[in-house]
């Protein structure tokens, strides 16, 4: 394969960059611009531009790892740590049962290897205790989604309808770090006329570009758009024939946005009612219009309502399933979109069916060649699968996540780790959560390997192998075919893990076939031919011949003659502002949020081996408002603590006007000292089970040497 260009996509975030890779005779492969792809059109960020950086076996596993008798984790052969994990899982299944056997999967991996993952589980372990880090990412506007439109897929309309509106309002989002080559969508969208609104508690980067920047305090989201739809009622913009033809429940909800009062919501919020009013008239003022959230009023203990709130507010305007007006979740993960949709959540089978559905149950489970019966039922939660480690959870199987740095009270999470009795774990690298296992086993990643994804327009896309994995490491695939036909019995053992990731894929369109996300007529062939197909993309009825006569395009645009609900309308949410589930008081009296920057990715295990990047963002860090600061004593680049009722955290603080006096900013990326899910809430949202990484009470301290 030397010096042959391979146009492939980015390992890191669900905008999934179009790249083109060439491996060099000196072993280091190249990155260069993929002009064809059209959601990034050649623009990569830091992270994808140095991205091949991991694919190096110097910062890599590239042998098998086992805990030896003096407990140091030590080289091993493939057969060794495979039969290890085989026994862990089985000694445990044996001694307690199926069900004290836990999966921890991640957005990351491809829909094949979410497929397979979620599918070995439920029919090798027979156990119901599966979920993964998307639970952290977006299923609050996942539940939201999918109870108002009947269906979630991040955004309904492909990012290239965004700069043709004419206002959006980002909510919690900060592109500028977060998935940088999008920033021109918004960039377009002023060039063109359209207004842009960005409601965060900080002037981001992405708030600086907008035309008003609306800075609430953390968790009051859910008030502030029920501020907003007050005015559209008092101010008579709403659109009276779209909700009569279009959505049922607006008569709770109207009664419920009537009695938060502007000057009600600027108590909670901080933010004026001059500003409410200015929000309100730029997005109704053109004729389309679109709010698009991201993790800011997601995260949150009241995640699911909150996204309700705003999708009301599109609902009473009629913008949504109409063209260029929409509400959309900008998902995260590279497959933060597939990774939710194939069954390795707790709840879900392929085709994003339900678990509880019992046509769905036996739908897959005659594609999987099983008794439905057999399949167990819906399991706990990611959070609550972490916290119940070493209790009712004994042994953990665990495949792309890093939980002792991501997770909410990580502190908690890291000591319920330890108190397993068998920990497993397949990673590219040596991460913190992998350093605590007792096998690791070390497996090929993007470039080395092919697979789909689907990006954050609901688009699947190819990620094709471009380089030869270093030697001594094996597939996710292939890990899952051995322990499978380690541990499981008669023909689905035998044949049903398939290591090739297209014949993965294939049975994943039949598990697929008439669920809400149908891949049913999409192939590998289709996909590298075309650029990208959006589900869903049911296969031509027989009817209409297999000669390709009746190929179904795929469905970049949904709801714009209904919504996928029983009666296809829209359903309004009855909500009503609650507090946050921490609120500060006199001990703990500032609020932390918590997020990203440009330079790292998620846990940082994989972009804190790389150089460059870590040049640009060495560590961890607390913003702080000069009026805190001075409160604290404390000058610029000073050691602050920032102290929870979960722990205590020391970084350097960072002074900067943009961020509320009232609130600090932690960036999640790095273990240690600094590590901020120290100090984060897991107070779960009653419905998508989503922790509030965004807001909790803390006390911050000068660190005197
Ligand atoms: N560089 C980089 N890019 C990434 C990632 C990464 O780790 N690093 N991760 C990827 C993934 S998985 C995800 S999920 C996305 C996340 O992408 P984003 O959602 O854009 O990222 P965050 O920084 O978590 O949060 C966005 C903003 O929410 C604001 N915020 C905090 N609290 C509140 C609140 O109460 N209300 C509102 N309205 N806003 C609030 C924060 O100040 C922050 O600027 O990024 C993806 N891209
Ligand atoms: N405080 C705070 N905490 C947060 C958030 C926040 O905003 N604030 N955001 C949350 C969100 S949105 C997310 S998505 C989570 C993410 O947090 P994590 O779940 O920890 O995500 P990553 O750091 O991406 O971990 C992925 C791991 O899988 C490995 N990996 C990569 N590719 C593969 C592969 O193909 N196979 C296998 N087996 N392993 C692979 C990587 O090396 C890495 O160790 O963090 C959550 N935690
Ligand atoms: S924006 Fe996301 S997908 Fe694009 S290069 Fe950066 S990390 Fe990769
Ligand atoms: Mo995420």
């Amino acid at each position: 394969m030397q010096n042959t260009v391979t146009p492939t996509h980015c390992p890191y975030c669900a905008l999934q960059c179009g790249m083109n890779l060439t491996p060099a005779a000196d072993g280091t492969v190249g990155v260069s611009e993929r002009a064809d792809f059209p959601v990034n059109r050649g623009a990569l960020c830091g992270k994808g531009r140095t991205a091949p950086a991991v694919l190096s076996a110097a910062v890599r596993l590239t042998s098998p790892l086992v805990r030896s008798a003096d407990g140091t984790l030590v080289p091993a052969s493939w057969t060794e740590a495979l039969d290890r994990v085989a026994d862990g899982l089985a000694r445990t299944r044996d001694a307690h049962g199926a069900d004290a056997v836990g999966v921890f999967g991640g957005g990351g991996l491809t829909n094949e290897k979410a497929y397979a993952l979620g599918k070995f589980a439920r029919v090798v372990l027979g156990t119901s205790q599966i979920d993964y880090n998307g639970r952290f990412c977006m299923s609050s506007a996942a539940a939201a989604g999918g109870r108002a439109f009947g269906l979630d897929r991040g955004l309904p309309f492909p990012l290239e309808d965004v700069p043709r509106t004419g206002c959006v309002i980002l909510v919690g989002s900060n592109p500028a770090e977060t998935m940088p080559p999008a920033l021109r969508y918004f960039t377009e969208l002023k060039e063109n006329g359209g207004t842009l609104i960005v409601v965060d508690p900080r002037r981001t980067r992405t708030a600086e570009q907008a035309d008003l920047h609306l800075a609430p305090r953390p968790g009051t989201d859910l008030a502030l758009a029920l501020g907003l739809l007050h005015l559209v009622v008092a101010e008579g913009r709403t659109d009276e024939e779209y909700i009569r033809e279009r959505t049922t429940g607006w008569e709770e909800t109207r009664a419920a946005a009537m009695a938060h009062w502007p000057e009600h919501v600027e108590r909670i919020t901080g933010v004026s009612v001059p500003q409410l009013r200015e929000a309100v008239r730029l997005f109704c003022a053109p004729e389309a219009a679109m709010v698009l959230t991201a993790r800011g009023p997601e995260q949150q203990a009241k995640g699911t309502d909150t996204v309700g709130a705003w999708i009301n507010l599109c609902l009473a305007t009629g913008r949504a399933g109409r063209p260029l007006s929409g509400y959309g979740c900008l998902t995260g993960q590279g497959n933060g979109q597939g990774g939710r949709e194939h069954g390795q959540k707790a709840d879900q089978l392929p085709g994003y069916r339900k678990l509880t559905d019992p046509a769905a149950r036996a739908h897959v489970a005659g594609v999987w060649g099983v008794d439905p019966d057999s399949l167990p039922g819906p399991g706990r939660s990611a959070y609550e699968l972490l916290d119940a480690l070493g209790t009712d959870i004994r042994s953990l199987l665990l495949m792309g996540s890093n939980p002792v740095v991501s997770a909410p009270r990580a502190a908690h999470v890291e000591e319920r780790i330890r108190a397993l009795d068998f920990l497993a774990v397949c990673d590219v690298v040596l991460s913190e959560t992998a350093a605590l296992a007792d096998v690791v086993l070390p497996v090929t990643q993007w470039a080395e390997e092919t697979g789909t994804t689907t990006n954050l327009e609901g688009r699947v896309l190819l990620r094709r192998r471009a380089v030869r994995p270093p030697d001594g490491v094996r597939s996710d695939l292939e890990v899952l075919h051995e322990l499978a036909a380690r541990l499981g019995r008669g023909t689905v053992a035998e044949k049903g893990f398939p290591t090739d990731p297209e014949e993965v894929f294939e049975e994943l369109r039949r598990a697929s076939a008439g669920g809400p996300a149908d891949y049913s007529g999409i192939t590998y062939r289709r996909l590298a031919e075309e650029n990208g197909v959006f589900w869903p993309c049911p296969a031509p009825q027989a009817a209409e011949g297999a000669d390709g006569a009746g190929v179904h395009p795929g469905t970049p645009r949904l709801f714009l003659d209904r919504f996928a609900t029983e009666d296809g309308r829209a359903r309004f949410a009855p909500v009503a502002h609650r507090p946050i589930a921490e609120e500060p008081d006199e001990e703990y009296p500032v609020l932390l949020t918590t997020g990203r920057v440009v330079a790292q990715y998620q846990s940082g295990a994989q972009t804190r081996r790389v150089d460059e990047l870590n040049a640009a963002a060495p560590g961890p860090f607390v913003e702080l408002h000069p009026r805190l600061a001075q409160r604290l004593g404390v000058a610029d680049g000073d050691p602050v603590a920032v102290v929870s009722r979960r722990g205590r955290a020391v970084a350097p603080g960072r002074i900067t006007t943009a961020i509320r006096p009232d609130t600090v900013f932690m960036p999640f990326h790095w273990p240690g000292e600094g590590r901020a899910n120290t100090l984060t809430n897991p107070a779960l949202d009653p419905t998508s089970r989503m922790p509030e990484f965004k807001a909790c009470a803390v006390r911050v301290e000068a660190v005197r040497p």
